[in-house]
C-alpha cells in the first residue's frame, strides 16, 4: 500500500509575509531611520543586514518582531492559505505548518496559533508544529525559504524545497536543489514527484 504523503509548510516568509510586515512596522515606527528595501534585502536574518547598515539598527528591527501583534497582524502571502487547504483536501497527504518560534515567547508562539486559527481555521490548529529544529521533524518535503536548515539531525528525513524569497532570490543553489518559486509555481508537481 502506498504510503501516505507528509508535506512541512514553514510560515514566515512562505505563508505569512514576514518581510513585509517587518518594513511596514519598521518604517512606521522608526520613520526617520535608514531602511532596506525588499529589493535589496540579502540574507535571512533582517537583523544582521540593518546591523550592517548601522550597528544600532539591529536591535532596532527585533525590537519590530518581538512586539505584540507583530505575527498575529502578517498578511498571508498570495495564494499560500489556498494551496495549503487544497493540499489537506488531497487523498493520501498530510499537511503540517512547520515553523520556528523566536526565543522571546511573550507573542510569537501564541500569535503563530492565533494566524493558523484566523486564516485555515480552528480545525488547522492540530496540524501545528512549532520547533527551534526542524531536523529532528520527519516528512517528505519541507517547503522554507531559509536557504540553509540546520539542527541536531545531519541528515533529516525531508527534501528541502526552497521557497523563493526577496533575501535568497540572488542565491545560486546547488543543481540537485528545487525551488518554489511562489504559490503560483507547481506545487502540486512536486508533491506527485515524492509520490511512491
Ligand atoms: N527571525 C529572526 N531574525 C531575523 C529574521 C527572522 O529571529 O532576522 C525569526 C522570525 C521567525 C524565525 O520566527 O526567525 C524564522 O523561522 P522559520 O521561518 O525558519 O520557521
Amino acid at each position: 500500500m502506498a504510503r501516505r504523503l507528509r508535506v512541512l509548510v514553514d510560515m514566515d516568509g512562505v505563508l505569512a509575509d514576514f518581510e513585509g510586515g517587518f518594513l511596514k512596522k519598521y518604517r512606521a515606527r522608526y520613520p526617520e531611520e535608514p531602511f532596506v528595501t525588499l529589493d535589496d534585502r540579502r540574507g535571512f536574518w533582517v537583523s544582521t543586514q540593518y546591523g550592517r547598515l548601522r550597528s544600532d539598527l539591529c536591535e532596532k528591527a527585533i525590537s519590530i518582531w518581538e512586539s505584540k501583534d507583530f505575527f498575529l497582524d502578517l498578511e498571508p502571502l498570495p495564494g499560500g492559505v489556498e494551496a495549503v487547504k487544497e493540499m489537506a483536501r488531497m487523498d493520501e497527504t498530510d499537511v503540517f505548518i512547520c515553523t520556528s518560534p523566536i526565543k522571546h515567547y511573550k507573542h510569537c508562539p501564541s500569535e503563530k496559533y492565533a494566524w493558523v486559527e484566523k486564516h485555515l481555521g480552528h480545525d488547522f490548529l492540530e496540524q501545528v508544529i512549532l520547533t527551534r529544529d526542524k531536523t529532528l521533524i520527519t516528512g517528505d518535503i519541507l517547503i522554507d525559504d531559509k536557504p540553509d536548515i540546520q539542527g541536531v539531525e545531519p541528515k533529516p528525513a525531508w527534501e528541502h524545497i526552497l521557497f523563493t524569497a526577496c533575501h535568497n532570490k540572488h542565491l545560486s543553489i546547488s543543481p540537485s536543489q528545487r525551488r518554489l518559486l511562489s504559490w503560483s509555481d507547481d506545487w502540486r508537481a512536486i508533491l506527485d514527484s515524492k509520490r511512491q
